[in-house]
């Protein structure tokens, strides 16, 4: 049996509302064969779009709340694991044996908004959230709920350099692919890519948005990036500590709490970990796939000198004048 793209990309019993809308709004055919659309700038597939709107209709952020924005496939998982790990340290301490991280997936300890929670237009159960609560989501500063911009709610974002994105994403894709018969080359994915069709897109748009958040509002965005938590991981993980005014103490630093986190939150234990290795997610995607190869410069193995000319020209268009500077591109 072949199995079924997974839930979010699927396109049947969409609301009402999600349905008289589609029709007006901008079209391109996606990666995976469905369709994207453009809404408030920003290209997504129909269930999403459903969910980003019941999630601005409907989350109430609260001032404690903390959300991983991302660009997809930028380190999601990873940032969700370290966070998870950072925030709960009192009520699971990383040492524990049973910790959740060594037996939940990530994405289940730290649920999309409009990926997960909201994507069927549902009500979440939030009784069950321990405070400070934290999700994730990958939507733009344009798109996020009202109530997190009026609220406290602080916001964590983390992009990656636009060519090892471009390169999980095409795999991520592939894997997707097989449901389908469809064989859009790596090519035909990466002009799309440089137009700005990619899911959650324009990269550049999403990327650029909260980067200036990131300066105007330095108490409420902390940005990220994929190469400097693997170049300085403990510096990282130590930096976003404070901003969240959950600084480790000494004695923490002492015990080896800090490295004990990162060890726990590596690819490679992640990885090898059962529930990481054959569980699957409720949207029907194997948890596997989120572990591919974790590596910076991966897009060297795939780039043709054309693809770099190219790319190299967008970004330095795009990213020129403001401060913002990719790493090994
Ligand atoms: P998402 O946005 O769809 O949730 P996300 O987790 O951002 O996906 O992307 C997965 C990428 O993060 C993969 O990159 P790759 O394709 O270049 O290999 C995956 O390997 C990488 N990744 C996942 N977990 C870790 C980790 N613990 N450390 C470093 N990289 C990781």
């Amino acid at each position: 049996m072949t199995p079924s793209p997974p839930r979010y990309l699927q396109e049947d019993n969409l609301s009402e509302e999600c349905k008289k809308l589609l029709p007006i709004l901008p079209k391109e055919k996606g990666w995976i064969g469905s369709y994207i659309y453009n809404y408030q700038g920003c290209w997504i597939p129909p269930r999403l779009l459903q969910g980003m709107i019941a999630c601005q209709q409907r989350f109430q952020a609260e001032d404690s709340d903390i959300i991983l924005v991302t660009t997809p496939k930028s380190g999601t998982t990873w940032l969700k694991s370290l966070l998870f790990a950072l925030i709960y340290r009192v009520k699971h301490p990383i040492f524990e044996p049973n910790h959740p991280l060594l037996v939940k997936s990530p994405h289940v300890l730290v649920p999309f908004l409009e990926h997960t929670l909201y994507v069927d237009g549902q009500v979440p159960d939030f009784s069950t959230f321990t405070s400070p609560r934290l999700f994730a989501t990958h939507v733009p500063f344009a798109s996020l709920p009202k109530s997190v911009l009026d609220s406290k709610t602080k916001l964590v974002y983390l992009c990656r350099n636009p060519k090892d994105t471009f390169i999980s994403m095409w795999h991520f894709a592939n894997n997707l692919r097989l449901h389908h018969k469809d064989t859009s080359s790596i090519h035909e994915m990466f002009d799309l890519f440089c137009e700005g069709l990619s899911i959650y897109g324009p990269f550049w748009n999403h990327v650029l948005d909260y980067w200036k958040q990131s300066i105007e509002n330095p108490n409420k965005v902390f940005f990220l990036m994929y190469e400097e938590i693997k170049e300085k991981p403990k510096i990282q993980l130590k930096r976003l500590a404070e901003f969240l005014k959950i600084p480790f103490s000494i004695e923490e630093e002492n015990c080896g709490v800090v490295d004990e986190i990162l060890r726990v939150c590596s690819f490679e234990n992640l990885r090898s970990l059962e529930v990481n290795t054959n569980g699957k997610l409720s949207t029907g995607e194997g948890n596997k796939a989120f572990f591919r190869r974790g590596e910076i410069g991966d897009w060297r193995n795939y780039f043709t000198t054309e693809m770099n000319y190219k790319l190299n020209h967008i970004i330095e268009e795009k990213f020129q004048g403001s401060g913002l500077k990719f790493s090994y591109v």
